[in-house]
């Protein structure tokens, strides 16, 4: 039975160079683990509550310490000692403890790098895969790897707001092996870099997850552009590479418009100019095509769209239960980006996803924009079966960490991707 004997906890910084939060399990039986957790920049207001410190003489009031104090104290005097059966168990008690519904009295922070860490350090006293003990936690018994979504440009609030949405992703259709998944992308992300040099001038200028942010002029022709390099890399577009998007519409969501490429468009003029793209463009999977707040408009968007591609929420849904069982009862997302931090412990989010598979709904289990080297993201996709994973481009060591921990699970395992889109 896992006891816990220690935690200790730190301050350290992120991708962009934000403090986040680091923590070590300690279990009685000597196993021990680390955890980071990471932070996102276009969050959801439904999101609980990253506790920051507030000093503006500090970070500009980013840091971290609080979370790391609360962890070192109030929850090791709570937690150590006990004996903990399950995730559950552990995850309950720090819930109890900090006894608020967004977690903003002990930090989302602060509970996440325990639950992770106690997670990892659960599996290395059963000696098994972190993956294979996180599908005991989720009650998941697939074998197979999740299909890979990368970063190829980058709009809004991760570069510099200079077209409004925030991602186009590459989706490699026809790739039978992580392996094979990324050496696709890398050949597109390359073409790509000469296309932004021939059309834009730009050198290769990098976004906060390292997707390409030329200055584009339309959010049409980032797709264009898209399309053109998948081409110019070898590929057929569609059948060896797919793209998804990330709209990230709620922040460009205003007074019930979308102030989108220099227009106002309704809700409807939004979801018809999304079923024009997926009539004109590749695209398998549409994140957030309408603002978190927009719940009356989500049944219609699914209604247009659902039927071609993946009507994916994230800052709609936060990883929420409450939010997902609301959209499943209102038919209005058909797929759930699964952020843990967003809802805080590994059981919430447990909860999440068993509730959105219910529903027979896809899942993408993401990363943040903000990120560290730690891979857990890696294990948590094949052990709950994500459909996709979404860890940003193929750069930038925070995300090659989960690429890398892809690949050797791949080679371990030898399990299948995830034969999506079909
Ligand atoms: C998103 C994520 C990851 P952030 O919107 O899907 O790309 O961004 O972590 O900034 O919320
Ligand atoms: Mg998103």
């Amino acid at each position: 039975m896992p006891i816990i004997d220690k935690l200790q906890s730190m301050e350290i910084l992120d991708s962009r160079g934000r403090p986040t939060i680091w923590a070590r399990c300690t279990l009685a039986d000597g196993a021990c683990a680390d955890a980071s957790v990471p932070s996102g920049a276009s969050t959801g207001s439904a999101e609980a509550l990253e506790l920051r410190d507030g000093d503006r003489n500090r970070y500009r009031g980013l840091g971290c310490t609080r979370a790391v104090a609360n962890v070192i104290g109030p929850i090791q005097e709570r937690l150590r000692g006990r004996d903990f059966p399950d995730q559950q168990s552990l995850d309950r008690a720090m819930l109890e403890l900090d006894g608020t519904a967004n977690k903003s009295n002990l930090g989302a922070n602060a509970l996440l790098a325990v639950s992770i860490a106690f997670a990892r350090a659960c599996a290395a006293s059963r000696h098994v895969p972190l993956y294979s003990h996180l599908a005991d936690i989720a009650g998941h018994d697939g074998r197979t790897l999740p299909r890979l979504t990368v970063n190829l440009f980058s709009g809004g609030k991760h570069a510099g707001g200079q077209v409004c949405i925030q991602d186009v992703l590459l989706v490699p259709a026809s790739a039978g092996t992580i392996n094979q998944g990324l050496a696709m992308v890398w050949a597109v992300y390359q073409s790509a870099a000469e296309l932004c040099l021939r059309k834009y001038n730009t050198r290769a200028l990098k976004a906060d997850e390292g997707g390409l942010a030329p200055p584009f002029a339309s959010t049409e022709d980032m797709l264009k552009d898209a399309v053109e390099a998948i081409s110019a890399a070898g590929y057929q577009p569609g059948r060896d590479i797919a793209l998804a998007v990330d709209v990230a519409s709620s922040h460009f969501y205003e007074n019930g418009d979308y102030h989108f490429d220099g227009q106002r468009l309704s809700s409807g003029r939004m979801i018809d100019l999304i079923a024009r793209w997926i009539e004109q463009y590749p695209l398998v999977s549409v994140e957030d095509a309408l603002s978190e707040e927009d719940w009356a408009n989500w049944p219609a968007l699914r209604q247009a769209i659902g039927q071609k591609a993946m009507v994916l929420g994230d800052d709609f849904l936060c990883t929420n239960p409450a939010r997902i069982r609301r959209a499943i009862d209102s038919r209005s997302a058909n797929a759930l980006l699964l952020k843990v931090n967003q809802i805080g412990t590994l059981s919430e989010a447990a909860e999440a996803l068993r509730l959105a598979r219910s529903a027979g709904w896809r899942i993408t289990i993401s990363a943040r924009s903000g990120e560290t080297e730690d891979n857990w993201l890696a294990d948590l996709s094949v052990g709950w079966g994500g459909d996709q994973i979404k860890v940003g481009s193929i750069n930038q060591s925070e995300r090659l960490a989960k690429y890398n921990r892809l690949l050797q699970i791949e080679s371990q395992t030898h399990w299948p991707v995830v034969n999506w889109p079909a």
